[in-house]
Order: structure tokens, then sequence, then C-alpha cells
């Protein structure tokens, strides 16, 4: 599968917003290619996920009872919303219309693949896409298994 991203425009500010930790805000993981083959592979993004959990319970598990309660998610879709806020609230009302909310998706879609761009080529290529297209089809299955790469 090939996409051509957006448009530069979107992927220079998707650049520089995952320089100053945007990326965080619109929950979008940070993908790595650990081991350096020039692919993300799915054992690379469970890892990265995983990470990503771990960060998220550090900062909003405020009892420190290893889990998120209702009350603990609520104040991270706050610390969230309002991020995205920052970024995506164009008219600067306050909240976030449908398009903005629709604009706040294509910047985080195109933020994972611009992550996935390994080779930063400007797509995403099959095989960029492959480890993606495994944690999906995975889904709802166990996480962290191992897999010859
Ligand atoms: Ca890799
Ligand atoms: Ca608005
Ligand atoms: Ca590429």
């Amino acid at each position: 599968m090939v996409k051509q991203l957006k448009s530069t425009i979107v992927s220079t500010f998707i650049a520089t917003s995952l320089l100053s930790g945007a990326a965080m805000a619109m929950s979008v993981t940070e993908l790595q290619d650990t081991n350096g083959d020039g692919v993300i592979s799915a054992a690379e993004i469970t890892a990265a996920r995983e990470a990503a959990k771990a960060e998220k319970l550090a900062q909003f598990d405020t009892d420190g009872n290893g889990e998120l309660s209702r009350n603990e998610r609520r104040a991270m879709k706050d610390a969230r919303y309002n991020a995205m806020l920052v970024d995506f609230d164009a008219d600067g009302d306050g909240e976030l219309s449908r398009d903005e909310r629709r604009a706040a998706k294509d910047a985080r879609r195109a933020a994972v693949e611009a992550q996935l761009d390994v080779n930063g080529d400007g797509e995403v290529s099959a095989e960029e896409a492959a480890g993606m297209e495994q944690v999906k089809a995975e889904g709802g299955k166990k996480r962290g298994k191992k897999r010859g790469a």
C-alpha cells in the first residue's frame, strides 16, 4: 500500500510538532526504528505502545494503583483535549468544531505516516506499512508476541 502524504505543508507542520511534543497531544505514539533495519516492525510498534502506555500511567495514574480510573481517564482526556485546542482550534473559540476535529485527525494520521516513512521519501511503502498492517490485523489479539521479523 503506497500512500502519498497529504501535502508538504502538513508534513512540515507534523515534523515540527513531533519535535515539540505535540504528537503526544494528538495521542500519536512515537515510533522508532529501534533495530535500524529501515522499517518500523509490528514488534517495534507494540514496544512503542507499551512505552506510551507506561508514560500515560506515570502521568495520569494519580493514586498510583497502576490503572486509570474513570476520573483519571477523564483528566487524561481533558488534558489531551486542551493540548489539541492549542494546535487545532483554528478560530480560537475554545472548542473543536467538526472541521477542526477533522484537521486534527488528518494531522494525526499524517504524523503516523510520517513516522512509518522511515526513509523520509514522503511515501509509506508496502514494506514500511507492513508492521502497522500486522498490528492492525492482530487487533485485540495478545500483544507483545514475539515473531521472527
Ligand atoms: Ca526496525
Ligand atoms: Ca474552534
Ligand atoms: Ca518511505
